[in-house]
């Protein structure tokens, strides 16, 4: 497919949605002056393509989430088929659906054992908020109404309400909106490029879990609600824990008795190699997030799974959960989501992503040769390129995230679709991709680095 369904004026669509259309996380100002939005039209596989028939690879999988790649008519057809059976009922009130009900008895079969209910919401951020509320009930329920403090780490993304922004350790979003609520605290991410220094990345990761200590007894043990991180820091800039890291993490709550919740946003469903993040850095969390890769974001949905020695109190002890979306478990959803995990077990696509991995890896770093790459970082289908003004000594740019967007709008204009995290350069791409596609990418991403380079030369030091 290399055309849209039907014929689009795309100078009227630009125009209209400049008029119309509030864009989220946008600078609006510049938008505007940049003529308005890149309207895409169309996507097959890994490519995307725009109004003006540019073709993309989108090393973005979108944000993170189109992890089976797009064009996938199974589940145009999972969606058609089931809106014609039962486009929507709720999931209140002592009722159900047959989609929801085998969704929520699939996601519980990939996971581990203790896992064996989920509650279904609409997305990442209402993942979180409903965590958030169940987590505190729980407590409350336990005669704990104090255990109210979530640890997060800084530049954690875990949404865009004001409780999943709260998580969040965005400074940015903090100051909009009167943010974090009380009862969010956040410690130092382990980003050994940035933080590391002289230690090796095992040390420092030992000396980033300290941190996570430190924090929970200047909390208070008895205070804190759980400890929730995203297995590695997606948006953040793709930071991968040193491998010491989450062993002595787990270890630090488990002595501390605190609970762990695992936001599996973006490493679930096999962004890692493994079908969740925890299974890859070796932990066991007592609540798991999902969302993106669970549909392909084919349709919007999101899931909590919470263990059964947290769920069995909560039922046993309170009543009704006052808490819920009218599209909470939406058939249709549902039912894209069960074909999405069909086709990621059939196709044997997270096997897959453990076994191009490797491939991805060594083509990324052979960009460690060039003058503004400090450092080349993946696990599974999913990495980053720091970007730097001085590679003997990790240094950054002045003016954090410009050259970051210079080196983004390259990429565009060169056809390919990376993410800048500030001054770091991030990638997930599709499942699907191939070795020609990801030697075409790495092509692409050279050229933008490049161009960049070319930008930026006076600013290079040594
Ligand atoms: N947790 C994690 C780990 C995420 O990455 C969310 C929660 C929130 O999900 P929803 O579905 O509410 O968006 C996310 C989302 C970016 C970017 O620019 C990343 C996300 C969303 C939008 C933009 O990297 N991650």
């Amino acid at each position: 497919m290399n055309k849209p369904a039907r014929n689009l004026n795309i100078a009227e669509l630009v125009a209209q949605d400049t008029a119309h259309h509030f864009h989220p996380f946008t600078d609006h100002k510049s938008l505007h002056a940049a003529g308005g939005a890149r309207m895409i039209t169309h996507a097959s596989g890994v490519n995307i393509w725009d109004g003006a028939g540019r073709k993309y690879i989108d090393a973005m999988s979108g944000l993170w989430c189109v992890n089976i790649g797009y064009g996938r008519k199974e589940l145009a057809d999972a969606a058609y088929s089931q809106m014609l059976d039962l486009p929507y009922y709720n999931t209140f009130f002592k009722t159900s659906s047959v989609p929801a009900t085998e969704l929520a008895a699939k996601v519980a079969s990939l996971l581990p054992e203790r896992f064996q209910r989920i509650f279904f919401v609409n997305s990442g951020s209402e993942a979180n908020d409903t965590m958030v509320r169940l987590i505190r009930h729980y407590w409350a329920l336990k005669g704990k109404t104090y255990r109210k403090t979530f640890i997060t780490r800084e530049r954690a993304y875990h949404g865009s309400t004001m409780i999943s922004a709260s998580l969040g350790g965005m400074v940015g979003m903090h100051e909009q909106g009167g943010l974090p609520l009380p009862g969010f605290t956040h410690v130092r991410q382990p980003h050994w490029y940035d933080f590391g220094g002289n230690m090796t990345p095992e040390e420092f990761g030992l000396h980033a879990a300290a941190e996570v200590e430190k924090r929970i007894l200047e909390v208070g043990p008895d205070n804190v609600a759980a400890f929730v991180a995203e297995p590695l820091q997606g948006a953040g800039g793709v930071i991968i824990p040193p491998s010491t890291y989450w062993p002595e993490v787990s270890r630090i709550c488990k002595k501390h008795g605190i609970l762990i919740v695992a936001d599996e946003v973006i490493c679930g469903f096999g962004r890692t190699g493994k079908m969740f993040g925890h299974e890859t850095f070796g932990f066991e969390p007592d609540v798991v997030i999902m969302a993106k890769g669970l549909s392909s974001g084919y349709m919007p949905i999101g899931a909590v799974a919470v263990s059964e020695t947290i769920l069995k109190d909560f039922f046993d002890l309170g009543g009704e959960f006052y808490h819920g979306y009218t599209y909470s478990g939406h058939p249709v959803a549902c039912a894209v989501a069960l074909e999405n995990i069909r086709i990621i077990e059939e196709e044997k696509l997270v096997e897959r992503v453990a076994e191009l991995a490797p491939y991805l890896k060594q083509k990324m770093e052979t960009l460690l040769d060039h003058p503004i790459v400090g450092e080349v970082r993946t696990v599974g289908f999913i990495g980053a390129l720091e970007l730097t003004n001085d590679k003997k000594n990790r240094g950054r740019f002045a003016d954090s995230g410009r050259v970051g967007t210079i080196c983004r709008d390259h990429c565009i204009a060169s056809g390919l679709i990376m993410r800048a995290c500030w001054d770091t350069m991030v990638f997930a791409p599709p499942f699907c991709i191939t070795k020609e596609e990801i030697d075409a990418f790495a092509k692409l991403a050279r050229t933008a680095l490049d161009l960049t380079h070319a930008d930026v030369k006076a600013e290079m030091v040594g």
